[in-house]
């Protein structure tokens, strides 16, 4: 990707979102004793008789036995002096916090999930692949929620975002193949979202409620909120929505063996509410989603793991009819270049040198098995070799794989792959995340698509492909040291 400013970067990444002290104005928020319930800190848009009169109505036991650092759990609706709430709580290490929303008029009862199970996960299940599935979840997610955009997005493995499906209502930008920078999420908000799975903003313009303690040794800023519904969010993410057009948002993780592997992420022109029961319709969505896409990895990864077993199988089974000598692997240059998907390899044994297809020159070839042995590594792999060896790009060898047979000799065997220049459409100039005159790191102003041609790489080498390799190695091991053995034994 194109150069990030780092200045301020490291700002975004220490913004403490847990503890704003503050929430968003659609509801309000106690914080209590958890062991005797009592009030010890409530939001500015309530007063100290109200809070008090709202504790009545609950059931302490049951706030008593809330877990600390669980999810929050649904207390059902209330109404307080003639308003109605859907109210929630949860335990952190410190309070009991109980949330009340003003109830929206949406569908309050289990109807969302009843569809979800009845109709969406059949659906998933025929889904063949990644894509399809990803399209089938914006569409629900579309559906269920009314939000004027929805995309599902996954992260790569440096962070940055691509939008795999969206659902659109007319007058939204398509945002679908587009590219967001890993800056626009910092590290402790990705963090965050592994533990809260749904997250709403009402409203972009909303102004914050503070929290104010009944006693002066709570520190409202201390107060953890990371698992409150109704959380204050970053100013510079409202501003990042706000230069989006985008004045209420949600998004729903998509976590996957315990790491945060995409969101579904809803957009709205103006501002918009989900009830609580929705939103938790929502939150089934994304680990349906989540349990669909990481059965579909370990299906095709089986899959493919399986041909390249027996392709490597094949290329063992005839170095080991013949006499056995590393450079026989070339004289098959289909299968091994197969194995890999790669357009030429090359048989490095000291000082002497075997190629098969398209390679850089000998000495290229030399110079680089000379510095992968000098690695000290088994396998390696890079599909942008000139960032990490040698001043220029070398012909063919955009990518390579290599396996290193022996720890005493240089023995290695190199795949080589070429340049493939993409173009990668970002949504805005990921460069735009500048300082502003207040010396804050300011979110970008345009979301135009922004085109940029990455050169110098190629396709990706896949864990697959790099674990049949492995496995060729061990093999490769296994012969060389049984023809040593040989070769003693006919000494003697
Ligand atoms: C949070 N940034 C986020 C969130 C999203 C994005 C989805 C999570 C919001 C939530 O779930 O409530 C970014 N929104 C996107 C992206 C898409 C989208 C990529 O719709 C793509 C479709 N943001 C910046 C810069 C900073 C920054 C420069 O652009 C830092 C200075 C910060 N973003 C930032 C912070 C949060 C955030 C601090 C956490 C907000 C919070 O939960 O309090």
């Amino acid at each position: 990707m194109a150069e990030t400013t780092p200045t301020g970067l490291a700002d975004c990444a220490a913004e403490p979102i847990r503890t704003p002290g503050a929430i968003q104005p659609h509801g309000w928020l106690l914080v209590l004793d958890p062991m005797d319930c009592g009030l010890l800190a409530f939001s500015d848009n309530q007063d100290q008789p109200r809070a008090r009169s709202a504790i009545g109505l609950l059931d302490p036991q049951r706030l008593r036995s809330l877990v600390p650092d669980a999810l929050p759990v649904g207390l059902g609706a209330l109404v307080l002096d003639g308003e109605r709430f859907d109210v929630s709580a949860h335990r952190t290490r410190q309070h009991c916090v109980v949330e009340f929303e003003y109830a929206t008029d949406g569908p309050g009862d289990d109807a969302p999930l009843y569809r979800l199970t009845r109709s969406f996960l059949p659906r998933l299940q025929r889904a063949g692949e990644l894509n399809e599935l990803a399209r089938l979840a914006a569409a629900e997610m579309k559906c269920l929620t009314g939000f004027g955009r929805c995309l599902v997005y996954r992260f790569d493995a440096a962070g940055h975002g691509e939008v795999l499906a969206e659902e659109l209502d007319p007058g939204y930008d398509s945002y679908l193949g587009h590219h967001f920078p890993a800056a626009d999420i910092p590290p402790q908000a990705r963090e965050l979202y592994l533990l809260n799975r749904v997250r709403l903003i009402a409203d972009a313009d909303y102004t914050p409620v503070p929290l104010a303690a009944l006693a002066p040794e709570l520190a409202t800023e201390a107060v953890d909120l990371s698992q409150a519904q109704l959380r204050s969010v970053s100013p510079v993410h409202l501003a990042y929505m706000r230069n989006m057009g985008t004045l209420a948002s949600m998004s729903v993780s998509i976590v996957i063996d315990g790491r945060l592997w995409g969101l579904i992420s809803c957009h709205h022109h103006t501002p918009r509410r989900l009830s609580l029961p929705l939103r938790r319709a929502c939150e089934h969505l994304g680990e349906l989603l989540a349990l669909s896409i990481q059965s579909n990895e370990v299906t095709s990864s089986a899959r493919s793991s399986l041909a390249l077993r027996q392709l490597t199988l094949e290329l063992v089974a005839q170095l080991s009819d013949s006499d056995a000598s590393l450079q026989q692997l070339v004289a098959h240059p289909s299968q091994l270049l197969r194995l890999t998907q790669s357009r030429g390899a090359a048989v490095v044994r000291d000082d002497q040198l075997w190629t098969t297809g398209e390679v850089p020159g000998d000495d290229q070839i030399q110079a680089l098995a000379n510095w992968v042995a000098g690695l000290g590594v088994t396998v390696y792999e890079s599909s942008a070799l000139a960032q990490h060896f040698g001043q220029a790009p070398i012909p063919h060898a955009a990518g390579v794989l290599a396996i290193s047979i022996s720890q005493v000799h240089r023995h290695l065997i190199l795949w080589f792959r070429p340049e493939i220049v993409t173009t990668v459409t970002w949504a805005g100039d990921p460069r735009k995340a500048e300082p502003g005159g207040d010396g804050h790191i300011h979110p970008r102003a345009s979301f135009a698509s922004w085109v940029e041609t990455v050169r110098g790489r190629s396709l990706p080498w896949s864990a697959e492909e790099v674990g049949a390799v492995n496995e060729l190695r061990q093999a490769l091991i296994g012969i060389v040291l049984r023809r040593a053995e040989e070769v003693a034994e006919m000494a003697t």
